[in-house]
């Protein structure tokens, strides 16, 4: 189709389907040449809308109707017609098909198509032989012709019938109520999913599987079988997982009161699929990449990632599955609430702050970006052209953020009675953020949380100011905050924005003793608006929040001694940007590094330090029209002759020292001492040389490691003797620690060039490596270090020779190549050679593309941004050679060419070029609105 013939949905169209289903029965009969489906579904009028026409959603170009059916009767051509203005086919019924008094009716439909030629990867296609699904978001549409549409929920039966011998494992939602054999070496099984759902969620999996079993006990005593299926040749893998799934079922019955509510559920890891994972009901299918994790073949940050995963899936049970979206613009009612359950999981299985630290990261280099480009868009859309593009930072993690802030705002207690209120209210149905916001509401009437709901409508982020004024005279501290609402496009610009409740929590640390101040007494607030206030933290008296509610408040504390240090945004409890004036000087950021007893605000204090030492760095060697680079040694120069730098690396030796003797967090101080990377500070500087950025932050690693180079070996001697000593690999605390301050420590020595041309000991270090974490942390120190090519080359090659035929492991490699930005006449030269290797990569599979394609345009800023074009040329290239057959999967690595606007005029206009080219080629709807929205 043509794509100038995309249209936009919008949020204001919204209307209630016409026809309720009852039920609906598919029965699949998979054969190696075709599918046949064969769909059921008992249907009646709703009153209001007795003799509207029955429209029903399919891909007409990608499956045959062979028949349909009115109560056994084929419905005539005449009364049957496709819409063919969309790609997503309509089937129109005419009403004079159907029963003209609103009786009940029976919808008979039968499709015909290819599950093996499906390279979309959604709606049925196969996986490494086996049949499987992808439904949401618009996938059903691509097995039958039915309303694929959140809100239209029915009980589903579904009967498959395959070989027995090639697909010996048959699997669906509900639970199993009968199989038999078949003539002709067939077999049958039959599902039934007692609780309604939308076809999103509907699932089948028919395949050659081996099977891990357990079982959970729930907290009512029921007893509910646990099984993760996974090729035969990686079921020993799925342990972890498995526990994972244990855990998070016991902690969703302890932190939410929601227990399991079927016999079984089971778990199907499958190599190729667009995204993680999928919640489908009691049929959960996953990457395998997020669920296959022994010691030797996954990354301590792939066991957390699968745990994350696991959870959040299942917690769809009750976030999304049992209580669902009225329509997709609702989608974060499901996601945000989802993210935000699976991040209090993790934090209450592991490191609470490092948890939070990690996670306000990514949304600050990720989200933050997004949401200042011109794809912004707010966390309930108001319009879309295709749904695809909007499982997006903002849907998911701002979503997470405003789900916090309910939590903040109402504390464990109200938010748990929220949303006891809204289950109750709305189990079984599809719903909206304006009915979880009544819920949450209606449980805490004295809560007034109405201004919440704005965040749901506006794009952009919030800056907040804060002004710190003390009176010495009056012993009066006082806060002024005041909230920038940002233009965005989505709105066309310049539409006016109106205030959003802001929490702000707050601390005020006493600057002799560097303990926090009592607040709890005598906060004032005066704002024109009056509505704003502050609230105390239970158990915490040396904080409180404050409550912004209009576009400016101050907060006036009373009974201050001295002057305090401020500790603002503790815990970052909103998604803002925020700006003290008079900003926190260097001294002041040491203390808070010191003394803070908010741990995300001291590592908050050393990334601000560093960030502004690196940002002057920038602005000193380079400005708007200057082409040529500083020199390496000049930008060394400008960091280390900075009169901050002294102080600062001296702070940060004192905190190697304590990780070396285990008095602090080890896995707090490898975040404190990550510094900010490309991503972040070009969001601080744009527009600008995305080169220049990169030289300053490659030579402050490299100065900060010289710089601290006794700290830095000592502390790796130390965590590599523990290492050794300590006995079994643990996926516990204090193992995971260890090994990330060890591969933090190798990635410095790596930076400094440590061991000269041989780097032997990081070449020492990949060949010992008794684990992957170790192994890719040696991989990735020698991918940065400047001279050891050989050492880097052999080292590479031996982990590729011995895992080339996994296709899962030999994604760490494609991202370690992909990662590569130190040797070879251009990064883009490896990247390519391996990619003309048929052994080792292919535009079929997705998580090849997002590791290598991915991988290299966000993580490799000299070769991406070549000031020749070449890698934008490059990706291009790859979106529109992918975009042919899976328009889902290189749409989602399209982003980084909507960021063009951070970049310097040059590349813009390289960056623009290519987008116009890729628009040229007539692509995909998907990527047409992704490029359209971006060049606007
Ligand atoms: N709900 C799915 C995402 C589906 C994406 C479809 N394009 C996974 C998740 O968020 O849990
Ligand atoms: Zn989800």
């Amino acid at each position: 189709m043509a794509s100038s013939e995309v249209t936009e949905i919008h949020l204001k169209d919204y209307a209630a389907y016409p026809y309720d289903v009852e039920n609906v029965t598919l029965e699949f009969d998979l054969e190696e040449e075709f599918t046949v489906v064969t769909a059921t579904s008992v249907m009646r009028a709703k009153p209001s809308s007795i003799g509207a026409p029955l429209v029903l959603d399919g891909r007409q170009s990608f499956m045959e109707l062979l028949a349909i059916y009115i109560d056994d009767k084929p419905v005539p051509s005449r009364l049957c017609a496709f819409n063919p203005n969309a790609e997503d086919t309509r089937l129109v019924v005419d009403s004079a098909a159907l029963p003209a008094d609103g009786a009940k009716f029976t919808l008979g439909v039968v499709t015909k198509f290819k599950p093996q030629d499906n390279l979309e990867l959604s709606g049925l296609y196969k996986s490494s032989g086996n049949f499987c699904t992808q439904c949401e978001a618009e996938g059903f549409r691509l097995i039958t012709y039915y309303p694929d549409r959140p809100d239209v929920m029915s009980v589903f039966t579904t009967k498959i019938r395959a070989d027995k011998t090639k697909y010996p494992v048959l699997l669906s939602n509900g639970n199993l109520v009968g199989s038999c054999d078949l003539a002709g070496g067939r077999h049958m099984a039959v599902w039934v999913d007692p609780w309604r759902k939308p076809c999103y969620l509907f699932a089948l999996v028919a395949g050659d599987l081996a099977v891990v079993e357990s079982a959970f006990t729930t907290c009512t005593g029921k007893t509910v079988d646990l099984r993760i299926y996974a090729e035969q040749k990686n079921i020993s893998r799925c342990d972890f997982a498995m526990e994972s799934l244990k855990r998070a079922m016991k902690w969703d019955e302890e932190r939410f009161g929601l227990e399991y509510d079927l016999d079984l559920f089971n778990i199907v890891a499958v190599d190729d699929f667009n995204m993680g994972a999928m919640e489908n009901k009691s049929l959960n299918l996953f990457n395998s990449r997020l669920v296959l994790a022994t010691a030797d073949s996954a990354t301590d940050a792939a066991f957390a990632r699968i745990e994350g995963v696991i959870g959040h899936e299942y917690f769809h049970n009750w976030t999304g599955n049992r209580v669902t979206c009225r329509d997709w613009f609702q989608l974060s009612l499901k996601e945000g609430l989802t993210v935000f359950r699976d991040q209090e999981f993790s934090s209450d299985m592991g490191s609470r702050s490092v948890k939070r630290i990690g996670d306000v990261r990514y949304l600050r280099d990720a989200q933050f970006a997004e949401d200042a480009s011109p794809m912004a868009h707010p966390v309930r859309p108001a319009s879309y052209m295709k749904i695809d593009n909007f499982y997006t930072l903002t849907v998911y993690e701002k979503g997470a953020e405003v789900i916090r802030m309910y939590h903040t705002l109402l504390g464990e207690e109200g938010f748990r009675k929220g949303t006891d209120l809204y289950f109750e209210r709305h189990d079984g149905q599809a719903v909206t953020t304006d009915d979880f916001f009544q819920a949450m509401s209606d449980a805490n009437p004295g809560c007034d949380i109405g201004k919440l709901k704005n965040w749901y409508s506006q794009a952009g982020t919030p800056t907040v100011t804060c002004e710190r004024v003390y009176d010495a005279g009056a012993k009066t501290y006082s806060l002024t905050l005041t909230q920038v609402l940002p233009k965005t496009p989505d709105t066309g610009g310049d539409q006016p924005k109106v205030a959003q409740l802001i929490p702000v929590k707050v601390g005020l640390v006493d600057a002799k003793t560097g303990k926090d101040m009592d607040v709890s007494g005598n906060v004032s607030v005066t704002s024109a608006g009056s509505t704003s206030t502050c609230v105390p933290v239970p158990g915490d008296a040396g904080s409180v929040v404050l409550r912004l509610n209009d576009m400016s408040a101050t907060f006036t504390f009373a009974g201050v001694e001295s002057e305090p240090v401020p500790s603002v945004l503790r815990g970052f409890s909103a998604p803002v940007k925020l700006a003290v004036t008079p900003a926190l000087t260097a001294d002041e950021l040491l203390f808070q590094l010191a003394h803070d007893s908010d741990p995300f605000n001291r590592w908050e204090a050393a990334q601000k330090m560093a960030r502004e030492i690196m940002c002057r760095a920038i602005r000193s060697t380079w400005h708007e029209g200057k082409t040529e680079l500083a020199s390496d040694d000049d930008a060394a120069e400008a960091i280390v002759a900075d009169t901050a730098w002294g102080k600062f690396v001296d702070a940060c030796k004192g905190i190697f020292r304590d990780a070396a003797s285990d008095v602090v967090d080890r896995a707090w101080v490898e975040e404190a001492l990550s510094f900010p990377g490309v991503g972040s500070l070009v969001q601080e500087l744009k527009p600008v040389d995305p080169l220049a950025v990169h030289k300053v932050v490659k030579q402050f690693s490299k100065r900060f490691a010289l710089a601290c180079s006794d700290e830095i070996e000592a502390c790796y001697a130390t965590c590599k003797a523990e290492a050794a000593a300590s006995g079994e690999y643990l996926v516990d605390e204090t193992q995971t620690a260890r090994r990330s301050l060890m591969g933090y420590c190798m990635a410095l020595m790596g930076a400094a060039g440590h061991g000269g041309e041989d780097a032997s000991e990081l070449a020492a270090a990949a060949k010992t490596a008794r684990n992957m974490t170790e192994t890719v942390a040696a991989l990735g120190a020698l991918n940065r270090h400047p001279t050891a090519k050989s050492a880097r080359d052999a080292a590479f090659d031996a982990f590729k020779q011995k895992w080339r035929d996994d296709n899962n492991v030999i994604c760490t490699y494609l991202s370690l190549v992909a990662g590569n930005s130190g040797y070879g006449a251009s990064p883009l030269t490896e990247v390519k050679a391996t990619m003309a290797d048929e052994s080792m990569y292919s535009h079929k599979i997705p998580n090849k593309f997002y590791s290598l394609i991915g991988g290299f345009a966000r993580g490799n800023t000299p070769g991406f941004h070549a000031a020749d074009g070449s890698g934008y040329v490059f990706l291009a290239d790859c979106l529109l050679a992918m975009d042919k057959t899976n328009a889902i999967a290189a749409s989602r690595l399209a982003k980084p060419f909507t960021e063009w606007r951070l970049y310097d005029a040059p590349r813009q206009a390289l960056m623009k070029g290519e987008m116009h080219r890729i628009l040229k080629a007539e692509p995909s709807p998907n990527m047409f609105e992704i490029m359209t929205k971006s060049l606007a």
